[in-house]
């Protein structure tokens, strides 16, 4: 049935062609295939793996199955960049072939062992089920693009004894150095029941690994801790640092995945004794907890990128719509745009900002001056596509003392967004865009703030509200929401959103929250989807400025 589909498609294709339509009408039957987001040419993609940045070339891997677009028979894919922009696919990395990776090659990270040995330790299930770590090496370390890895005669490198459970055993961090000379890394893992937990291990080569005698970090809150990632961050500037940096003027983050979610908790590490002393709440289920990104965005991995001094985070966005979408489009799975990541100046929350590299993207500008936004007002940004744009807009407030009144500091914002969608008028809010609109806002994407008077301070709340995305049914249409640490009185609201046809990421705040959604439009696709800004509360709010650019389209093409 499926390969009938297939051919039906193929033909349809070529016929179009054939009469000239073009690239037109084959990407019409592919409106969600975006343009400057990261994916293979067809098939799964899930989690980033592996990234980095070596001999000049930037190399992301990521979670691949080469057989269809569900998952399944996991390899690790393959691309290399220059830019972070465009991309060259090479053939997979690593495929599951031997008895020890028989049942998939799982997520892993690599280190740079020494600054010029690359190694990949990535996680598998073998032919027992059991979740074992595995180590590949490349084939030539002088070929420029790495593109043949070969997997250690010596692995596994480490399976699941003791007490660990042998299905809770995965996701090895990327390496980092200690003063004593030895490499540590995390995994994830749930060695008691119901205690989720990212163990640590030492090694004096890379190869082999001993497991320290307490884990790193614990919680019984929460469940088994996915893709773990440890690195130090700056307090005094955006610079990233290299994941074994060992000096002053840093904190660390660890960053877990669980619950559809990325956490993370920020503290200082001490590389002598291995203890982590939080200076944020801890791992928990609340809606407290700092996260990346607080829609889809998930089983994140970053690097540090010695050649521009920063740190590079990716994450898996996963898709909203149904199994049977996928064998219809052929593929499944984003990766986000890869984004810049740092301490912010109050260091109690990290910053996000997609990498500067985007703007060899954007083509024509649209810029509309400052002007005041009364209630009930809405603009059409003329020339500027919805469905494939980078978008700039600033806000502020004259008088917020007259906000709505909330009652509690620690409402959650997901439960606002939704009771309080684009449609319900606030006094200072809903105001923002709408991007994805077709004629008649029947089908609309709503990026928005909404700003109270909480019993002690502003609260600044975005969302991404996707409850009128599509007429389409059976396509998931969750809204989300995010609090911005701002002050109202002083700062400009601001909102970025890449929108490229079947998603919109969002910066608040200048990166402080993020929101990350997919939308399958029906009506508002290619030249039919429109952006506007506006303002559906009672008091006015003042656009200081509105900067949106048409993309075009990244290369991404397999490598000859
Ligand atoms: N995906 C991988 C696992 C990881 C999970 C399998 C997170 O290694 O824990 O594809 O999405």
């Amino acid at each position: 049935m499926v390969k009938e589909m297939a051919g039906w498609v193929l033909s349809f294709c070529i016929l179009l062609v054939v009469n000239g339509v073009g690239v037109h009408a084959s990407e019409d039957l592919q409106p969600y295939r975006t343009a400057f987001h990261f994916q293979p040419l067809k098939n799964w993609m899930n989690d980033p793996n592996g990234p980095m940045y070596f001999n000049g070339v930037y190399h992301l891997f990521y979670q691949y199955n080469p057989g269809g677009p569900l998952w399944g028979n996991i390899s690790w894919g393959h691309s290399i960049s220059h830019d972070l922009v465009n991309w060259f696919i090479l053939e997979p990395a690593l495929s599951p072939k031997e008895p020890y990776d028989i049942g998939g090659c799982f997520t892993g990270s690599s280190t740079i062992l020494h600054g010029s040995k690359p190694i990949i330790l990535y996680t598998a299930q073998d032919a027992d089920g059991a979740q074992v770590q595995n180590l590949a090496l490349p084939k030539n370390r002088s070929d420029p693009l790495l593109k043949d890895w070969i997997k250690w005669s010596g692995n596994p490198v480490l399976t699941p004894v003791n007490d660990i459970n042998t299905s809770q055993f995965r996701d090895p961090s990327t390496a980092w150095k200690g003063p004593d000379g030895k490499w540590r890394i995390l995994i994830g893992s749930e060695i008691i029941k119901g205690q989720a937990t990212a163990l640590l291990y030492y090694s004096t080569d890379g190869f082999n690994w001993t497991r320290s005698d307490k884990p790193f970090k614990f919680s019984r809150e929460t469940n088994m801790w996915e893709c773990p990632d440890f690195y130090p961050v700056s307090n005094i500037g955006k610079d990233g640092i290299d994941t074994s940096f060992q000096g002053n003027n840093t904190m660390h983050v660890l960053k877990v995945s669980f619950n559809s979610h990325e956490y993370y908790v920020i503290g200082m590490y001490d590389p002598q004794t291995d203890q982590f002393l939080l200076a944020t709440n801890d791992f928990s289920v609340s809606n407290t907890q700092l996260q990346y990104d607080y829609g889809r965005f998930y089983a994140s991995k970053s690097f540090y990128d010695g050649a521009k001094k920063r740190r590079v985070l990716w994450a898996w966005v996963n898709e909203g719509d149904s199994p049977s979408d996928a064998f219809k489009k052929g593929w499944s799975g984003l990766q986000s745009f890869p984004r810049s990541i740092w301490l912010s100046d109050t260091r109690k929350q990290l910053v996000q900002w997609p990498v500067e590299e985007i703007k060899k993207l954007r083509a024509k500008q649209v810029n509309m001056v400052s002007r005041e936004l009364k209630g009930g007002s809405l603009l059409e940004v003329p020339g500027i596509s919805g469905s494939q744009a980078d978008i700039e807009v600033v806000f502020s407030l004259s008088n917020p003392s007259d906000a709505e009144l909330i009652n509690s500091d620690l409402s959650d914002p997901q439960h606002l967004c939704e009771q309080k969608n684009v449609s319900t008028s606030g006094s200072y809010g809903p105001f923002g865009v709408l991007v994805f609109a077709s004629k008649n806002l029947t089908e609309q994407t709503a990026v928005f703030f909404r700003v109270f008077k909480g019993p002690n301070k502003f609260q600044v709340l975005m969302c991404s509200d996707q409850s009128r995305s599509s007429i389409a049914q059976g396509v998931d249409k969750s809204t989300y929401g995010a609090f911005l640490d701002l002050d109202p009185l002083h700062d400009k609201i601001s909102l970025r959103s890449l929108v490229d046809h079947s998603i919109v990421e969002s910066f608040g705040g200048e990166g402080l929250a993020c929101i990350t959604a997919r939308v399958y439009p029906k009506l508002a696709i290619h030249e039919h989807a429109k952006l506007y800004v506006f303002n559906n509360g009672s008091k006015s709010v003042t656009m200081l400025s509105l900067n949106a650019w048409n993309m075009n389209k990244a290369q991404i093409v397999p490598m000859d």
